[in-house]
């Protein structure tokens, strides 16, 4: 009996664990474009190019490989809508009743095929360093579930800059070296951009017919969407933006969007790249001597740590995790984060990019939109469907604990010890945003007073009883005590300015 083999647009991966399994000569591979899977947020239309130009093209790859593909294009007049749909129409074409998938990133489209009309085989996504039960084991009587600790037991596994059983370098961990301020230029060009080919420019057409009403440019569109481009692209950064990653990881320049950033996430997250690959190129880089220690451990850091550690909280904590709201936040999204006007100039900076490349990397993401969005009290939920929307690398199991967890202390601190937030100060520091500002960023409160310098304050004040004991946070709490009262009162009153702007959807 044959049966469907489902890939998902997520899961372009020549060895994938549904595709291993299966029998070329009997089964048929099922790819759909969907409604349900374009609207479930209102994605960037790059990001939907992305995705249906990397699987029209994958779908091809498979079929020249011998495979039989039943491919849904989304304006096919026959096209359900969804998954599970796509999998009853086909079922019933070919004669099939079972189905064979990976386990998708995301537990609505798990329950999706649990609860399908069909029998549906569910196979592990082995794409990853960390297998479930691993992650579990791990997590499994620790009181706080730090990353570090769990990425030492990743490169100990993969063996990944170890010296036997020493970390190469004699550290885990070189951040001490990393981080700093944004130099003044940078000779990196950047991410390869490669042009769009008849494929993509198909899907340009129709992604621009069905979704240009999105939040989110175009054209011009340049993403990997091979695995042949991705393989280029990674290479690219490897040898020539690699070297100086860990240095200006943090930094963040007007003129310059992706400083020596890989733009590997979109690649990597839709399946055209393995993690072991990439880290495997980079920990080359190291051996031959053309890139030091601290850009490698930091980029391999990202990816066996951060990347891995999301997953597993992801999966671990389960089905309500981005749903949670520790902090208690319900204000609206302004409409900054739509394009709407501001003063703010990194915000206008970080949003302007977004809505143009559909990427902005993680210090922009972290701590000028999540940390403005946190200051402000925003619904994280909300914050969480911006993020999961606007960004072409964006999927839940890796977006709901960076933008819940990690940047916005809905989940109370497990990804986090202590909430990500700053005053203009940081932004300052790391970035060449303040000098072309309409606020000033050393005034502390008045007209024209950086509004994340009082907004910092009020968020430490309105949250006093949870975080004033958190050791990591007593100095915050003691400079803002040693203020005389009638200051602390003019920062809370100037704060609550700002907020009430936001919800009278006045410009900030
Ligand atoms: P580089 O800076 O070159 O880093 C290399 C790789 O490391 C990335 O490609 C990525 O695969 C991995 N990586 C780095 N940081 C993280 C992290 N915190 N979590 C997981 N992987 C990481 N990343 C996503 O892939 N998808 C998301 O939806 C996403 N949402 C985010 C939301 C918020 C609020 C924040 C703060 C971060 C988010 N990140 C997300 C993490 C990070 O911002 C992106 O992975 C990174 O910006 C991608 O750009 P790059 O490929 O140039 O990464
Ligand atoms: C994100 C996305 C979009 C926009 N469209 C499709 C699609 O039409 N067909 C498909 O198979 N996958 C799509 N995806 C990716 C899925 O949403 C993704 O597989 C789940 O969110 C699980 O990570
Ligand atoms: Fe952002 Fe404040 Fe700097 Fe302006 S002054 S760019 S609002 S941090």
């Amino acid at each position: 009996m044959s049966s469907l083999v489902l890939v998902l647009g997520d899961q372009l991966t020549e060895t994938l664990s549904a595709l291993r399994e299966a029998d070329k000569n009997a089964d048929t591979v099922v790819m759909a474009e969907v409604a349900d899977e374009t609207s479930y947020v209102r994605h960037h239309p790059k990001k939907i190019a992305l995705i249906f130009a990397a699987m029209r093209k994958f779908a091809a790859q498979l079929q020249k490989d011998g495979w039989t593909v039943a491919y849904t294009q989304f304006d096919d007049s026959e096209n359900a809508g969804s998954i599970v749909g796509e999998l009853l129409r086909r079922a019933e074409q070919v004669g099939a009743t079972e189905v064979l998938a990976t386990e998708p990133g995301e537990w609505r489209l798990i329950h999706a095929l649990k609860y399908a009309p069909l029998k549906v085989h569910l196979r592990q996504d082995d794409r990853f360093i960390a297998s479930h039960k691993e992650f579990e084991d791990w997590a499994a009587g620790r009181k706080q579930l730090r990353m570090e600790y769990f990425y030492r037991d990743m490169r100990r596994k993969t063996g990944l800059l170890m010296e036997g059983d020493q970390p190469a370098g004699d550290k885990w961990n070189f951040d001490h070296d990393n981080r700093k301020p944004a130099p003044d230029d940078i000779d990196f060009d950047g991410p390869l951009r490669f042009e769009p080919d008849a494929t993509v420019k198909e899907v340009l057409d129709l992604v621009e017919a069905r979704f240009g009403a999105h939040f989110g440019t175009l054209r011009p569109f340049w993403f990997a969407t091979t695995r042949e481009q991705a393989l280029k692209q990674l290479h690219h950064f490897v040898d020539k933006g690699l070297s100086l990653f860990g240095d200006y990881q943090d930094a963040m320049l007007n003129e310059h969007r992706f400083l020596y950033h890989s733009l590997i996430s979109t690649s990597l997250n839709i399946g055209l790249l393995t993690p072991l690959e990439v880290c495997q190129a980079a920990a080359d880089a190291y051996e031959k001597g053309s890139a030091p220690i601290n850009a490698v451990e930091g980029f391999i850091r990202q990816i066996i740590g951060w990347r891995e550690y999301v997953r597993g909280i992801y999966f671990l904590e389960g089905v309500e995790y981005p749903q949670r709201n520790a902090l208690g936040h319900d204000r609206a999204l302004p409409d900054v984060y739509w394009g709407g006007k501001t003063q703010m100039n990194c915000m206008e900076k970080a949003v302007g990019q977004t809505k143009e490349e559909a990427y902005a990397h993680h210090i922009q993401r972290l701590m000028v939109t999540g940390n403005f969005a946190l200051l402000a009290g925003i619904d994280p939920h909300q914050v969480h469907e911006w993020y999961l929307a606007v960004y072409a690398d964006a999927f839940e199991w890796v977006e709901a604990p960076n933008t819940v967890g990690m940047s916005q202390f809905a989940d109370s601190g497990i990804i986090a010890s202590k909430p990500y937030v700053s005053s203009g100060a940081y932004i300052n520091r790391m970035s060449d945003y303040c000098k072309t500002c309409a606020y000033k960023v050393s005034q502390k409160t008045g007209e024209g007073a950086c509004p994340f310098n009082v907004l910092y304050w009020h968020f430490l004040d309105r949250h006093r009883d949870r975080f004033s004991e958190n050791a990591r946070m007593g100095n915050m709490y003691r400079t803002w005590d040693r203020m005389d009262e009638d200051r602390r009162k003019t920062v809370l009153s100037d704060a609550q300015e700002v907020l009430d702007k936001l919800d009278a959807g006045e410009v900030v």
